[in-house]
C-alpha cells in the first residue's frame, strides 16, 4: 500500500502517536485513582490506601518460598521491588486500558473498575478493615474513569473533526491530560505528606525520654577487644541505620506513645491492658542482645547486633498470672503481624524484653517503635515482634503465627552460624600474612571455638574475641600465609555446648540454614 492509497482510508489508520495518547490516557485515568485513593486513605487509614492495600496483601498471600525468593533476590530492598512491580503492571493495564477504551468502550472503563474490585477486595480483607476501608478505591475507581472517558474522547473527536482543527484538539488533549497529571501527583504526594505527618508520631518520637537504668542493670560495657577492628569487619555493635529491616509491612507503622497499649488475655487469671505510663513506671534493664532473622543464608547479613532497653517480659507474665496449660505467647503487631513465642523461653530466665530503645535512642520506626519484643536465641520470627500491641496467652495446638501458616517452623531457635566477613568476597590480597576475620553466633548457648580452613587442608583454630555475653555474636581472627593463587577459605563455629556447626547445607525454610561459608580468595 502506499501514501497516496492509505489518504482515502484515514479513518481506520491509527497513527503511532495516537497510540501513544490513548496509553497516556489510560496511565493518566490510573495515577488520578491511587492519586485520590491515597489521599482519601489519610482520612480513612492508612491499610486503605488501594495501592497498599493489595500490595500488602500480596505479601500476606506470599508462602514461604516466595518471602525467600523476594529475600535472597531483592535483600532488604524487598519492598521497594514490590513496589516497582506493582507498578509495572499497572502501568501496563492502563495503558491498555486507554488504548481499548477509544475502540472498544467501555471495554478499557472496564479494566479500571476490574482493578477497583481487587483494590477494594484487598482493602476491606486488611486486618484492621471497616466498611469505609472501600471508599478511598471506590472513589478513586469512579475518577479514574471520568478522567479516562474525557481523554479518549476529547482525542476520538479530533481525529474524526477536519485535519485542520487536529493541531487544537491536541492542544485540548493536552491541557486536559496535564490537568490530570497534576491531579494525580498532588493528589499522591500530600496524601503521603500528610500520612507521614499528620499522625504526630515523628514530634511524638523526638519528644521521647530514655529510661533511666538503674547501674546494677545496665549492659556491662562492651571491651575495646570484643570488636576485631578490622577494616572491612563487622561492627560490634550495628548502628541502627545500617541495622537489617525484616517485616511485612509496607508503609512503617507510626504509633505513638499517646496512643499505644498492650492488651494482655486469654489463658491468664487477669486480663490487663497497659497503657504507656503503666509500661514506664516499671524497672528497665539494658541488655545487648544479637538478633537474627530465619531467612539469613549462609554468609549473610540478616543480623545485627544492638544494644536494647526494654522491660522484661518474665514479669509482665508473672503479673497476669500465665495458666499452667499454656505454652504460647501470641504476639500481635499493629498491622496484624503475629509471633507464637514458647513460654518456656520467656520464663527460663533469659532476657526476654519488651524494648523501647535501641543502641541510646527511642526505638526507629522501622524497628518498632514505640515497643517491640526482643528474646534472646529465637529467629526473629518467632519472637521479636515490633509495634507489638497485644499478647494472646494461648497454646501452640490452639493458635498459628503468621510465618508458621506460611510454611514455617512453629518453634525456631536460632542455629550456629560463622561468617567469614574479610577478605571482601570475591576479594584479591597480596601474598604473605593476611588477617581473616569474621562474626559467629549460637545465641543463648554461646561460642566456644571457630576454625579456619583453606582449600580443604586441616582446620586451624582462629582467635576468638573475649565472649561479652552469649547472646551476642563473637567475632576472630586468623592469621593466614597467604601464597599466590585462588583460594577457598571456609569456617566453622562450635557452639558452648561442645556442638560443631553441621557441615550439611539446608536452606532457610522452614527453620534456618545450615552449612559451612566458604569464600574465594586471589592472591596476587
Ligand atoms: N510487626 C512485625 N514485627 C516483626 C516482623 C514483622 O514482619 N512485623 N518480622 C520479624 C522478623 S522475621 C524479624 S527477623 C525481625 C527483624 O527485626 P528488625 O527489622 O528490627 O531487624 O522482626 C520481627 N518482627
Ligand atoms: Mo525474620
Amino acid at each position: 500500500m502506499t501514501d497516496g492509497d492509505s489518504g482515502g482510508n484515514r479513518k481506520t489508520r491509527t497513527h503511532p502517536g495516537e497510540i501513544v495518547g490513548r496509553a497516556v490516557s489510560g496511565i493518566l485515568a490510573a495515577g488520578v485513582t491511587l492519586g485520590i485513593g491515597e489521599l482519601l486513605a489519610v482520612a480513612v487509614g492508612t491499610s486503605s490506601s488501594p495501592f497498599l492495600a493489595v500490595g500488602s496483601t500480596t505479601v500476606d498471600r506470599s508462602p514461604a518460598w516466595a518471602r525467600e525468593f523476594a529475600i535472597d533476590t531483592f535483600g532488604t530492598s524487598d519492598k521497594p521491588a514490590l513496589f516497582i512491580g506493582m507498578s509495572i503492571l499497572i502501568v501496563v493495564l492502563a495503558a491498555v486500558a486507554g488504548i481499548v477504551e477509544r475502540t472498544h468502550r467501555p471495554y478499557g472503563s472496564a479494566i479500571l473498575l476490574a482493578l477497583g474490585v481487587v483494590g477494594v477486595y484487598a482493602a476491606l480483607t486488611r486486618p484492621d478493615a471497616t466498611a469505609a476501608h472501600a471508599l478511598p478505591t471506590v472513589v478513586g475507581v469512579a475518577a479514574g474513569i471520568v478522567v479516562l472517558r474525557v481523554l479518549t474522547r476529547r482525542y476520538r473527536s479530533a481525529d474524526a473533526a477536519d485535519p485542520s482543527r487536529d493541531g487544537m484538539s491536541r492542544r485540548s488533549f493536552l491541557v486536559l491530560a496535564g490537568t490530570a497529571a497534576a491531579v494525580a501527583v498532588t493528589t499522591a504526594a500530600v496524601g503521603r505528606h500528610l500520612a507521614e505527618t499528620v499522625a504526630g508520631s515523628v514530634r511524638n518520637r523526638l519528644g521521647f525520654v530514655l529510661p533511666t537504668v538503674a547501674a546494677a542493670d545496665r549492659a556491662p560495657a562492651i571491651p575495646a577487644g570484643a570488636d576485631v577492628a578490622t577494616p572491612g569487619a563487622t561492627p560490634y555493635v550495628t548502628p541502627n541505620g545500617d541495622f537489617y529491616r525484616i517485616d511485612t509491612a509496607l508503609r512503617v507503622p507510626t504509633l505513638t506513645t499517646d496512643d499505644w497499649t498492650l492488651r494482655i488475655h486469654g489463658m491468664v487469671d487477669r486480663e490487663i491492658t497497659l497503657g504507656w505510663d503503666d509500661l514506664v513506671a516499671r524497672t528497665p534493664v539494658e541488655r545487648a542482645v544479637t538478633l537474627t532473622c530465619v531467612s539469613n543464608q549462609v554468609g549473610g547479613d540478616l543480623a545485627g547486633n544492638a544494644v536494647w532497653i526494654g522491660y522484661p517480659i518474665a514479669d509482665l507474665l508473672d503479673e497476669v498470672g500465665v495458666s499452667a496449660d499454656a505454652d504460647m505467647l501470641l504476639s500481635t503487631s499493629s498491622d496484624g503481624f503475629t509471633a507464637g513465642t514458647p513460654i518456656s523461653a520467656l520464663r527460663d530466665g533469659r532476657d526476654a524484653i519488651l524494648a523501647v530503645a535501641m543502641n541510646g535512642e527511642p526505638l526507629p520506626f522501622e524497628h518498632g517503635y514505640p515497643v517491640r519484643q526482643v528474646v534472646p536465641g529465637l529467629y526473629g520470627y518467632v519472637s521479636a515482634t515490633k509495634w507489638v500491641v497485644d499478647w494472646e496467652i494461648t497454646r501452640f495446638d490452639r493458635a498459628q503465627a503468621y510465618w508458621t501458616r506460611r510454611g514455617w517452623a512453629e518453634q525456631a531457635p536460632i542455629k550456629t552460624a560463622s561468617r567469614i566477613d574479610v577478605p571482601a568476597a570475591l576479594g584479591r590480597v597480596d601474598a604473605g600474612t593476611v588477617t581473616v576475620a569474621g562474626t559467629a553466633w549460637a545465641q543463648h548457648r554461646g561460642i566456644s571455638r571457630v576454625e579456619v580452613r583453606v582449600d580443604n587442608e586441616p582446620w586451624q583454630d582462629a582467635t576468638l574475641t573475649p565472649e561479652y555475653s552469649i547472646d551476642t555474636w563473637r567475632q576472630w581472627t586468623w592469621q593466614w600465609q597467604a601464597t599466590a593463587g585462588t583460594h577457598t577459605l571456609q569456617v566453622r563455629a562450635t557452639d558452648a555446648a561442645g556442638e560443631v556447626q553441621t557441615e550439611d547445607r539446608a536452606d532457610p525454610v522452614p527453620d534456618g540454614a545450615t552449612g559451612w561459608h566458604s569464600r574465594s580468595v586471589t592472591v596476587v
